[in-house]
Protein backbone atom coordinates (compact mmCIF):
# COMPACT_ATOMS: atom_id res chain seq x y z
CA UNK A 1 0.00 0.00 0.00
CA UNK A 2 1.59 3.22 -0.81
CA UNK A 3 0.06 6.49 0.80
CA UNK A 4 -0.37 9.65 -1.49
CA UNK A 5 0.13 12.94 0.04
CA UNK A 6 0.94 16.53 -1.73
CA UNK A 7 1.50 19.91 -0.16
CA UNK A 8 0.86 22.65 -2.45
CA UNK A 9 0.46 26.60 -2.39
CA UNK A 10 -2.43 28.08 -4.04
CA UNK A 11 0.60 30.50 -5.98
CA UNK A 12 1.99 27.99 -7.86
CA UNK A 13 4.53 30.07 -9.18
CA UNK A 14 6.22 31.13 -6.15
CA UNK A 15 6.33 27.25 -4.15
CA UNK A 16 7.41 24.32 -5.60
CA UNK A 17 4.83 21.43 -4.98
CA UNK A 18 5.97 18.06 -3.82
CA UNK A 19 4.65 15.02 -3.60
CA UNK A 20 5.46 12.32 -1.26
CA UNK A 21 5.01 8.61 -1.60
CA UNK A 22 5.37 6.79 1.86
CA UNK A 23 5.04 3.23 2.71
CA UNK A 24 2.65 1.03 4.87
CA UNK A 25 2.16 2.17 8.55
CA UNK A 26 4.29 5.13 8.40
CA UNK A 27 2.73 7.66 10.40
CA UNK A 28 3.21 10.79 8.59
CA UNK A 29 3.09 14.38 10.49
CA UNK A 30 1.55 16.66 7.45
CA UNK A 31 2.05 19.81 9.88
CA UNK A 32 3.30 21.01 13.00
CA UNK A 33 3.15 24.46 14.05
CA UNK A 34 1.56 26.84 16.38
CA UNK A 35 -1.30 26.99 13.79
CA UNK A 36 -1.88 22.87 14.83
CA UNK A 37 -0.97 19.74 14.04
CA UNK A 38 -2.10 17.09 11.44
CA UNK A 39 -1.55 13.69 11.04
CA UNK A 40 -2.03 10.68 9.18
CA UNK A 41 -2.02 6.85 9.97
CA UNK A 42 -2.58 4.65 6.86
CA UNK A 43 -3.12 1.41 9.05
CA UNK A 44 -5.26 1.93 12.16
CA UNK A 45 -6.76 -1.72 10.97
CA UNK A 46 -6.20 -3.97 8.21
CA UNK A 47 -7.99 -4.78 4.87
CA UNK A 48 -10.69 -7.15 6.20
CA UNK A 49 -11.25 -5.25 9.39
CA UNK A 50 -12.32 -2.28 7.20
CA UNK A 51 -14.38 -4.16 4.78
CA UNK A 52 -16.14 -5.63 7.04
CA UNK A 53 -16.93 -2.30 9.92
CA UNK A 54 -17.79 -0.76 6.25
CA UNK A 55 -20.39 -3.64 5.59
CA UNK A 56 -21.59 -3.48 9.02
CA UNK A 57 -22.36 0.20 9.26
CA UNK A 58 -23.28 0.37 5.44
CA UNK A 59 -26.35 -1.72 6.27
CA UNK A 60 -26.66 -1.27 10.19
CA UNK A 61 -26.90 2.53 10.09
CA UNK A 62 -29.94 4.43 9.75
CA UNK A 63 -28.38 6.93 7.35
CA UNK A 64 -30.20 10.56 6.98
CA UNK A 65 -30.56 12.58 4.06
CA UNK A 66 -30.05 16.26 5.56
CA UNK A 67 -31.39 19.50 3.55
CA UNK A 68 -29.58 22.82 4.88
CA UNK A 69 -30.08 26.32 4.07
CA UNK A 70 -27.66 27.52 1.33
CA UNK A 71 -27.89 31.34 1.15
CA UNK A 72 -31.78 32.07 0.70
CA UNK A 73 -32.78 28.22 -0.06
CA UNK A 74 -32.63 24.86 1.21
CA UNK A 75 -30.65 21.77 -0.87
CA UNK A 76 -29.63 18.56 0.00
CA UNK A 77 -26.67 17.50 2.39
CA UNK A 78 -24.61 16.07 -0.44
CA UNK A 79 -23.81 12.87 1.39
CA UNK A 80 -25.94 10.47 4.21
CA UNK A 81 -25.27 11.10 7.62
CA UNK A 82 -25.39 9.40 11.01
CA UNK A 83 -24.67 10.00 14.63
CA UNK A 84 -24.14 8.31 18.05
CA UNK A 85 -23.27 9.19 21.54
CA UNK A 86 -20.21 7.43 22.95
CA UNK A 87 -20.66 8.66 26.09
CA UNK A 88 -23.43 7.61 27.66
CA UNK A 89 -23.24 4.76 25.12
CA UNK A 90 -25.77 4.87 22.54
CA UNK A 91 -28.17 1.46 22.52
CA UNK A 92 -28.17 0.81 19.21
CA UNK A 93 -24.91 1.80 18.66
CA UNK A 94 -22.98 -0.85 16.13
CA UNK A 95 -19.98 -3.30 17.63
CA UNK A 96 -17.77 -1.78 14.68
CA UNK A 97 -18.05 1.77 16.06
CA UNK A 98 -17.49 0.25 19.92
CA UNK A 99 -14.02 -1.46 17.99
CA UNK A 100 -13.16 1.54 16.29
CA UNK A 101 -13.71 3.66 19.22
CA UNK A 102 -11.51 1.51 21.46
CA UNK A 103 -8.77 1.94 18.96
CA UNK A 104 -8.80 5.29 18.13
CA UNK A 105 -8.33 5.96 22.17
CA UNK A 106 -6.08 3.43 22.18
CA UNK A 107 -3.67 6.17 19.93
CA UNK A 108 -5.01 9.24 21.01
CA UNK A 109 -5.71 10.22 24.97
CA UNK A 110 -9.19 12.06 24.38
CA UNK A 111 -12.78 11.74 25.94
CA UNK A 112 -14.19 11.30 22.56
CA UNK A 113 -18.13 11.63 23.36
CA UNK A 114 -19.30 11.30 19.44
CA UNK A 115 -19.51 10.02 16.40
CA UNK A 116 -20.70 11.60 13.10
CA UNK A 117 -20.75 9.71 10.01
CA UNK A 118 -20.54 10.39 6.60
CA UNK A 119 -21.74 8.06 3.90
CA UNK A 120 -20.35 9.33 0.42
CA UNK A 121 -22.36 7.61 -2.23
CA UNK A 122 -20.30 8.51 -4.98
CA UNK A 123 -18.08 10.97 -6.67
CA UNK A 124 -21.11 13.56 -6.47
CA UNK A 125 -21.24 13.48 -3.06
CA UNK A 126 -18.64 15.73 -0.75
CA UNK A 127 -18.11 18.05 2.28
CA UNK A 128 -17.43 21.26 1.34
CA UNK A 129 -14.64 23.21 2.88
CA UNK A 130 -15.83 24.15 6.67
CA UNK A 131 -13.60 23.98 9.99
CA UNK A 132 -15.77 22.26 13.06
CA UNK A 133 -17.54 24.54 15.05
CA UNK A 134 -15.58 25.84 18.39
CA UNK A 135 -18.76 26.39 20.27
CA UNK A 136 -19.48 22.91 19.73
CA UNK A 137 -16.29 20.94 20.43
CA UNK A 138 -14.44 21.26 23.75
CA UNK A 139 -10.87 23.51 23.55
CA UNK A 140 -8.09 21.16 23.85
CA UNK A 141 -9.52 18.23 22.12
CA UNK A 142 -8.41 16.74 18.32
CA UNK A 143 -10.98 15.18 15.56
CA UNK A 144 -10.04 12.00 14.75
CA UNK A 145 -11.76 10.29 11.46
CA UNK A 146 -11.61 6.91 10.95
CA UNK A 147 -12.20 5.97 6.69
CA UNK A 148 -13.76 2.71 5.39
CA UNK A 149 -14.70 1.70 2.07
CA UNK A 150 -13.08 4.08 -1.03
CA UNK A 151 -10.24 5.93 -1.35
CA UNK A 152 -11.08 9.82 -1.09
CA UNK A 153 -9.10 13.19 -0.93
CA UNK A 154 -8.95 15.23 1.65
CA UNK A 155 -7.89 18.89 0.85
CA UNK A 156 -6.75 21.07 4.30
CA UNK A 157 -6.31 25.04 3.32
CA UNK A 158 -4.93 27.20 5.61
CA UNK A 159 -7.30 29.88 6.19
CA UNK A 160 -4.67 32.72 6.09
CA UNK A 161 -1.01 33.31 5.03
CA UNK A 162 0.61 31.09 2.13
CA UNK A 163 -2.82 29.52 2.12
CA UNK A 164 -0.70 26.19 1.27
CA UNK A 165 -3.14 23.25 0.78
CA UNK A 166 -2.44 19.78 1.99
CA UNK A 167 -3.92 16.91 -0.25
CA UNK A 168 -4.39 13.78 1.25
CA UNK A 169 -6.25 10.68 0.36
CA UNK A 170 -7.48 9.09 2.93
CA UNK A 171 -7.29 5.00 2.50
CA UNK A 172 -9.86 2.25 4.06
CA UNK A 173 -8.68 1.80 7.28
CA UNK A 174 -6.35 4.60 7.92
CA UNK A 175 -6.67 7.23 11.16
CA UNK A 176 -6.76 10.95 10.40
CA UNK A 177 -5.95 13.42 13.50
CA UNK A 178 -6.71 17.63 13.51
CA UNK A 179 -6.07 19.29 16.79
CA UNK A 180 -7.68 21.76 18.00
CA UNK A 181 -5.86 24.35 16.93
CA UNK A 182 -6.66 23.05 13.26
CA UNK A 183 -9.74 23.92 13.89
CA UNK A 184 -9.01 28.10 14.05
CA UNK A 185 -6.52 27.99 11.26
CA UNK A 186 -7.57 25.71 8.48
CA UNK A 187 -10.69 24.38 6.42
CA UNK A 188 -10.97 20.75 5.35
CA UNK A 189 -12.95 19.08 2.48
CA UNK A 190 -13.72 16.30 0.61
CA UNK A 191 -14.09 17.59 -3.04
CA UNK A 192 -16.54 16.24 -4.93
CA UNK A 193 -14.75 14.12 -7.90
CA UNK A 194 -15.21 12.78 -11.63
CA UNK A 195 -13.32 9.93 -10.95
CA UNK A 196 -15.35 6.55 -10.64
CA UNK A 197 -15.13 5.90 -6.78
CA UNK A 198 -17.62 3.55 -4.64
CA UNK A 199 -18.63 4.20 -1.17
CA UNK A 200 -16.99 5.32 1.61
CA UNK A 201 -17.98 5.64 5.24
CA UNK A 202 -16.02 8.09 7.76
CA UNK A 203 -16.35 8.16 11.07
CA UNK A 204 -15.71 11.21 12.90
CA UNK A 205 -14.86 11.21 16.40
CA UNK A 206 -15.25 14.32 18.70
CA UNK A 207 -15.27 15.58 21.89
CA UNK A 208 -18.21 17.75 22.18
CA UNK A 209 -19.60 19.84 24.44
CA UNK A 210 -23.00 18.29 25.53
CA UNK A 211 -25.75 19.18 27.26
CA UNK A 212 -29.08 16.98 27.88
CA UNK A 213 -30.99 19.38 25.42
CA UNK A 214 -27.95 21.06 22.86
CA UNK A 215 -28.46 19.67 19.42
CA UNK A 216 -25.39 17.66 18.82
CA UNK A 217 -26.60 15.54 22.10
CA UNK A 218 -30.28 15.15 20.70
CA UNK A 219 -29.12 14.05 17.28
CA UNK A 220 -27.06 11.66 18.47
CA UNK A 221 -29.21 10.05 20.19
O1 LIG B 1 -15.46 12.41 5.63
C1 LIG B 1 -14.48 12.96 6.12
O2 LIG B 1 -13.40 12.39 6.22
C2 LIG B 1 -14.59 14.38 6.60
C3 LIG B 1 -15.83 14.60 7.39
C4 LIG B 1 -15.92 15.99 7.95
O3 LIG B 1 -15.21 16.87 7.58
C5 LIG B 1 -16.92 16.26 8.96
O4 LIG B 1 -17.67 15.34 9.36
O5 LIG B 1 -16.98 17.42 9.43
Amino acid sequence: MRTNIRFESVYPDRTAMSQLTLFDSRDTVLTDDERGRITYSPRLVGAATAERWFSELRSGVNWRAERRMMYDREVDVPRLTGHFLLEPPAENMPPAIVEAARLVTDRIVAPFNTVGLNLYRDGRDSVAPHNDHLDEIREGFPIALVSLGATRRMTIRAKAGSRRAIHVDLEAGSLFVMDYATQIHYTHAVPKTDEPVGERISLAFRVKRLTSNSASYRSAR
